[in-house]
């Protein structure tokens, strides 16, 4: 198809986008931003055309005119298109790159991270961030993604000879089980393995309440910490 032809294409679709965002209907939304996608649609214009779809709810969110339901079929649309189709793509070229790199230093790893979100928590984008900082450092990386209950931590940096875990939170409701990852790791004799927490509810909570060795303020002072500390 010619260039010009293309480009109207996709500026059709991103018109769909907006308008079934703004009706709600979240699976054609998806399945439209998947193809977008697919057809190499930057991420930019998917999230302006999320942002058109939603400009309307201003006129539904009145005193006058209050439609409770349209605005959240609107934003389900919404957010299950940031889910399912923007954060899986950024994820999926972080590792393509981070593979491209591992593949051209083929220096042994000096280190290994187990690296996860905590159990109830989906929230995955900052932890796997950190996890391609840390590839690109000769850092080991073992990223068991989203939702990971303490036992599969604990389990996988045993098996894996990990020097560290790494833990994310961004929902305060989950913090509770980062708590025992620490005490877990000591019972099992595995106490030298150091835990890194991060993500917004971690650092809004402190060390000592979380049993963590460590709380990142961002991805840049996790990598820090687990590239200069000496090994233990
Ligand atoms: C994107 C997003 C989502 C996406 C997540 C997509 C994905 N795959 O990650 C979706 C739409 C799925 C989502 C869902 C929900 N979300 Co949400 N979400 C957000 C939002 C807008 C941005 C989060 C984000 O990705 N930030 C960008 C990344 C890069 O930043 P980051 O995670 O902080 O990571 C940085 C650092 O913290 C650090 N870091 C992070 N982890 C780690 C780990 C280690 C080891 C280290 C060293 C560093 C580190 O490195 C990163 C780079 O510096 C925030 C609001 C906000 N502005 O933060 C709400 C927010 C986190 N969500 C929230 C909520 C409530 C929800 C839902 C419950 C909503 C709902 N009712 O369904 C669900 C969660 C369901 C569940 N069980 O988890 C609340 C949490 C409130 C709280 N304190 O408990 C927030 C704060 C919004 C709010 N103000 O209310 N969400």
């Amino acid at each position: 198809m010619p260039s010009k032809e293309i480009e109207s294409a996709k500026s059709d679709q991103l018109t769909d986008l907006a308008s079934l965002v703004q009706h709600g209907e979240n699976i054609e939304a998806v399945a439209c931003a998947e193809k977008l996608l697919d057809n190499s649609c930057p991420v930019e214009d998917i999230i302006s055309a999320l942002s058109e779809g939603l400009a309307i709810l201003r006129n539904k969110c009145t005193v006058e005119n209050f439609q409770l339901l349209d605005v959240l079929l609107a934003s389900r649309a919404m957010v299950e298109v940031v889910d399912e189709c923007i954060s899986r793509k950024l994820q999926m070229d972080m590792d393509q790159i981070a593979d491209a790199f591992e593949r051209t230093n083929s220096g042994a790893p000096v280190k290994t991270l187990v690296i996860g979100t905590i159990q109830g928590d989906v929230h995955d984008l900052g932890k796997h961030i950190v996890a391609t900082l840390c590839r690109f450092n000769s850092v080991k990386v073992i990223n068991l993604g989203k939702d990971v209950p303490v036992d599969t931590f604990v389990n996988t940096a045993i098996r894996e000879n990990a020097d560290y875990i790494g833990v994310s939170s961004l929902m305060t409701v989950c913090l509770a089980k980062i708590k025992d990852i620490k005490p877990e790791l000591i019972r099992r004799g595995y106490g030298y393995i150091k835990v890194v927490g991060g993500g917004s509810a971690v650092q809004q909570s402190s060390m000592e309440s979380l049993n963590l060795d460590f709380v990142a303020h961002d991805a840049f002072d996790g990598l820090d910490y687990i590239c200069k500390r000496q090994n233990p």
